[in-house]
C-alpha cells in the first residue's frame, strides 16, 4: 500500500479559547508543551505522518487556531477542505462543552461532507487530582458524542493521556472513509480522494487566510462589530 503514503488530510482544532487546543497539538506533534503562548495572529499548520494501518501511513495536516476563536470569528478558510476535526472542550468548564454544539454546526456547514469529528474533553488531569473540579460528566459527553456520531476521548495535554489516541483515531477514520469512497467512486484507485493535491495550493490558501486575519478579523453575521479590532494585545 506504499502508494497511499502520500495522502494528506487537513484536520482542524476547534473549541473555545483556553480549552487546550494548542497544548494538544504541541503534545502530539512535538511531545512537549508549547514554550510560550503565541500572541501572533495568523494560521499555522504542522504536519505529522500517522500510521493508520500496519503498512499505511497518511499525512495529517493539523491546523490550530490562533486566538480568533475567542471572537467566534473563525473564517471559512479554516474550515474549508477539512476532513476531520478535534472538537475540544475543558472537562472543568461546562460552557466550553455546551459550545461544542455551535462549533460542530459551523464545521458541518463548511467542511467536507463526511467530516470526521472527535469530541475531546481535555484537562482530564485536573479532575484526576480533584474530582470536585469536574463540570462535565464522562457519560454525558459520551452520550452527546454517540448521538451525533462523534468519536470521544478524555485527554490531558499535560500528562499526555489519550492524546496520541485521539489523533490516531481521527486519522484512521478519515483514511477509512477515503478508502471506502475511492472504492465506490473509482473501483479501487483514482484521484477522487488523493487529496495530496492540497500541497500545490497550500501556499495560496495560507496567504489568503493570513490576509483575511490581518485585514481585521472577518466577522460572521452574528459577531459584534466591536470585536473587530482585536487580537495581539489582549491577555
Ligand atoms: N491542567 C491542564 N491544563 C491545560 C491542559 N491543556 C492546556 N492547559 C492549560 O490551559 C491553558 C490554555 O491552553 P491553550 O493550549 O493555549 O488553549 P487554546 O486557547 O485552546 O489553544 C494554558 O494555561 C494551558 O497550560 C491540560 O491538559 N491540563
Ligand atoms: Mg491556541
Amino acid at each position: 500500500m506504499a502508494g497511499e503514503e502520500g495522502q494528506s488530510f487537513k484536520v482542524i482544532l476547534l473549541g473555545d479559547a483556553t480549552v487546550g487546543k494548542t497544548h494538544l497539538v504541541s503534545r502530539y506533534t512535538r511531545g512537549t508543551l508549547p514554550q510560550q503562548p503565541k500572541a501572533t495572529i495568523g494560521v499555522e499548520f504542522v504536519t505529522k505522518q500517522v500510521a493508520v494501518a500496519p503498512d499505511v501511513s497518511v499525512r495529517a495536516q493539523i491546523w490550530d487556531t490562533a486566538g480568533q476563536e475567542r471572537y467566534k470569528s473563525i473564517t471559512q478558510t479554516h474550515y474549508r477542505r477539512a476532513f476531520g476535526a478535534l472538537l475540544v472542550y475543558d472537562v472543568t468548564n461546562k460552557a466550553s462543552f455546551v459550545n461544542t454544539s455551535k462549533w460542530a454546526d459551523d464545521l458541518k456547514q463548511s467542511a467536507e461532507p463526511d467530516v470526521v469529528i472527535v469530541l475531546v474533553g481535555n484537562k482530564a488531569d485536573l479532575v484526576e487530582n480533584d474530582p470536585s473540579l469536574r463540570a462535565v460528566d464522562t457519560q454525558t459527553a459520551q452520550a452527546f458524542a454517540q448521538k451525533n456520531g462523534f468519536l470521544f476521548f478524555e485527554t490531558s495535554a499535560v500528562t499526555g493521556r489519550q492524546v496520541n489516541d485521539c489523533f490516531i483515531a481521527l486519522m484512521k477514520q478519515i483514511h477509512q472513509n477515503a478508502t471506502a469512497a475511492t472504492t465506490q467512486d473509482h473501483g479501487g484507485s483514482g484521484p477522487g480522494v488523493n487529496w495530496g493535491g492540497a500541497n500545490r495550493s497550500d501556499r495560496d490558501f495560507i496567504d489568503k487566510y493570513n490576509r483575511e486575519l490581518k485585514g481585521g478579523l472577518k466577522l460572521g453575521a452574528n459577531d459584534q462589530k466591536k470585536n473587530s479590532g482585536c487580537c495581539g494585545d489582549d491577555d
